[in-house]
């Protein structure tokens, strides 16, 4: 097979373009791609202070590499959960990255500065380990990028999550979620700040292809948490239906976002916003979520 842009020997296949591209070529077409879904949604702009969230995995590694060659001004932030080896590991690797690149990094970590256990809360609470970490996250990013001045944080969000979580979505029609499902999540306070997800039309396969081709370092393993967690299953099904028919995915994404999801907007609650009366940070109820788990941590 040759490749489509230089007639070279290709390396990869990417189906749903009927495109193969060699190493070069897909890099090029890996860079604009990501670029042209930052101008097309009007992610931010070169210049703006971006935080990107990594966890050490192939996807969150792919888009701090890729913004900071395509010249974007971005500084990365791992947040250590306390997760086992699979926290230790991951820092490790996010650290050496930076080191070698002489890039910036934020380290939060949730035991050591808060005194959160994920594993211990979730036990007290009855609550899935992954709603504790999802509350703990959210909190984190929006905080660190408010005190750091950013203007939008950036996740390693890609084709294959967006996808599954929009068919968990369907399947239960949850209009709310529905109505929120997008690339970017704009401030809707200014104590709040966007989030955007430039890989959102890039596959699971595409930023493995891009780590590897880079030579970049990446923790193999899931969360230990993640196993069993319903997106699993709906990445199984849609992996299933796009073998049988490529793009099915892309355009079960793309088609909601241009016309399915204008139907739901109506549904989109307006929240009372205030600050919480612990840390100041935007909440519905008095004291936050997070602040709340604090609370709860220091009677465990
Ligand atoms: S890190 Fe946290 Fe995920 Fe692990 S505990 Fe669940 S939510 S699976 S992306
Ligand atoms: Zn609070």
């Amino acid at each position: 097979m040759r490749c489509r842009r230089c007639k070279d020997k290709a390396v990869i296949y990417l189906e749903r373009h009927n495109a193969a591209f060699c190493e070069n070529c897909f890099l090029h077409y890996y860079y604009n791609q990501v670029d042209k879904n930052i101008k097309r949604e009007k992610m931010f702009k070169k210049g703006e202070k971006i935080l990107v969230v990594v966890s050490g995995g192939k996807d969150s590694m792919a888009l701090w590499d890729v913004l900071n060659k395509n010249g974007y001004d971005v500084t990365a932030m791992y947040i250590n959960l306390g997760i086992g080896d699979y926290s230790n590991r991951s820092q490790e690797i996010v650290e050496n990255y930076a080191k070698e690149r002489k890039l910036p990094l934020i380290i939060k970590n949730i035991k050591e500065e808060y005194g959160l256990e994920i594993g211990k809360i979730s036990k007290k609470l009855k609550r899935s380990p992954c709603s504790i970490c999802g509350t703990i996250k959210r909190y984190l990013f929006n905080k660190v990028a408010l005190d750091g001045g950013f203007t939008a944080v950036a996740t390693g969000h890609n084709l294959d999550d967006e996808a599954a979580t929009l068919l968990g979505n369907t399947l239960s029609w949850q209009e709310g979620y529905l109505a929120r499902q997008a690339p970017v999540l704009q401030s809707t306070h200014p104590k709040l700040v966007k989030k955007v997800k430039p890989l959102f039309t890039l596959t699971e396969r595409e930023n493995l292809s891009y780590i590897i081709f880079n030579g970049i370092k990446f923790i193999h393993d899931e969360c230990p948490h993640a196993e069993g967690a319903s997106s699993i299953l709906y990445k199984e099904v849609l992996n299933k239906l796009e073998e049988e028919s490529p793009g099915t995915k892309q355009r079960f994404l793309i088609n909601f976002l241009e016309k399915g999801r204008k139907h739901f907007q109506d549904v989109r609650e307006e929240l009372d916003l205030k600050e919480c009366k612990i840390c100041g940070q935007v909440t519905t109820t008095e004291i936050c979520s997070f602040c709340r788990l604090v609370e709860i941590s220091k009677e465990l």
